[in-house]
């Protein structure tokens, strides 16, 4: 801790960073660690557990009549343009024969199948689970668009009877609201309640006790159900799928970009206990010690679940209408995953000497294990400090772009 003295030259740890103290389950998960005395075998353990976590598959299977517009739905999900190289065809015409797989851009163990429309003289109900193999799938989302047919009821009860969960999706409301404006007495919240009631009441009758039916627009993803969708997901899922799911959801508002952020969040601490575990180096020229291919790897996973990079933010640009510059130009504090390199990471380790320092003489005396492993606990410490600061400007700047994105056009609000 002599080393502390030696830098108090840059700028001060700003108010958010130095708030984020360790939080008591984090000192109690570290005390156990240390109990235990075996930090290499712990750090083998928290590796395996972060490996598993990233590595996750989640296979979400899109299923529905043909033509509701489940192709739509999953590009919408992936944050793709219809005519955006890898996205599902979408169309008039019946266009998807046999269940096909649209991986997550970012996330490829994330993957949306697209399942052939039900009810078509090729798919009868009784035999499309087996036809589409329903086990491969961790659930189902039933993709309607119209009134509640018995292809919706079957399908419904044989994806029970495999034990399998489903989720009912009502797409197109768009659609509909435009229809019934024209009428007299329009009232828009009227008009979705009755349209969900009538699935809710038809899902009971097929025997489902609980039916969850979420209305929404493929072409207004922010709008309607979408948001209670995730959310129902993310509550039903096991951790594990949890953190994917959380990760792949599409940044269409800043409460998503929250939730992510916190999801990161969650496993700073691991990150930080391995970085010191694996034996990190010092970092040249300042008093740090930590391991800089650690903060490279996942500086760059935070900019990426966020949208800061090149290929999201071109197919954000492209969603929205707006030139990639414009989307850029709300970028103040985070670079683009690409610029994330190991002389970036030695430029801000400079820059936050002083604040991860201060960290360090407020943390280590917490956990009594942790200060006797000297260099060890130092760079738990720098590297909990610089993903911590790192994250919180991310997700700032995701949240800038997001608004950026949703602005109405110039010539729009004139
Ligand atoms: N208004 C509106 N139209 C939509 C929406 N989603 C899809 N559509 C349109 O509905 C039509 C069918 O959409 P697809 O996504 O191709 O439907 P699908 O279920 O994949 O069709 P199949 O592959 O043939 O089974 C297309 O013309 C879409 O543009 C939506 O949310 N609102
Ligand atoms: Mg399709």
């Amino acid at each position: 801790l002599k080393l502390i003295s030696v830098i108090r030259t840059t700028e001060p740890p700003p108010k958010a960073a130095m708030a984020g103290r360790l939080s008591r389950r984090e000192i109690e998960e570290l005390k156990a660690i240390f109990e235990r005395g075996n930090l290499t075998a712990a750090a083998a353990e928290l590796q395996k557990k972060l490996e598993s976590l990233e590595n996750t598959p989640l296979d979400i299977a899109i299923t529905g009549e043909s033509g509701t517009g489940k192709s739509s739905f999953i590009n919408a999900i992936l944050g793709l343009h219809d005519d955006h190289e890898g996205a599902a065809k979408t169309g008039v015409t019946q266009t998807t024969m046999e269940p096909k797989a649209y991986p997550h851009p970012r996330l490829p163990n994330v993957k949306l199948w697209d399942l052939p429309g039900i009810g078509t003289p090729s798919f009868q109900a009784d035999k499309y689970l087996n036809q589409v193999k329903f086990n491969n799938y961790d659930f189902f989302i039933i993709v309607s668009a119209t009134r509640f047919t018995s292809h919706h009821t079957n399908l419904a009860r044989e994806i029970h009877k495999m034990g399998k969960r489903f989720y009912y999706v009502r797409s197109k409301v768009d659609h509909d609201l435009n229809a019934e404006k024209r009428k007299k007495n329009f009232n828009e919240a009227r008009t979705l309640q009755e349209i969900k009631e009538d699935c809710i009441k038809n899902l009971r009758k097929a025997g489902e006790a609980s039916p969850r039916v979420f209305l929404l627009s493929s072409w207004e993803l922010a709008n309607y159900d979408f948001q209670l969708l995730q959310e129902t997901l993310q509550n039903e899922l096991d951790d594990q799928k949890r953190h994917v799911f959380i990760l792949a959801v599409p940044n269409i508002s800043a409460k998503i970009l929250e939730k992510k952020k916190t999801e990161l969040q969650e496993h700073i601490w691991e990150v930080a206990l391995l970085s010191c575990a694996i034996g990190a180096l010092p970092v040249p020229g300042l008093s740090l010690i930590c391991d800089v291919a650690i903060l490279v790897i996942h500086m760059k996973c935070y900019c990426e679940a966020f949208g800061l990079d090149d290929e999201s933010l071109s197919r954000l640009a492209q969603q929205v209408g707006k030139p990639v510059a414009e989307l850029k130009s709300a970028i103040k504090k985070s670079p683009l995953a690409s610029a994330i390199t190991k002389e970036f990471v030695l430029t801000v380790l400079s820059r936050s000497a002083c604040g991860a320092l201060m960290m360090v003489e407020l943390i280590l005396d917490f956990v009594p294990g942790l200060g006797s492993l000297a260099g060890g606990g130092i760079s738990f410490v720098t590297t909990r400090y610089l993903l911590q600061r790192f994250l919180h400007e991310a997700a700032e700047d995701a949240q800038k772009v997001l608004t950026k994105a949703l602005e109405p056009k110039a010539e729009e609000s004139i």
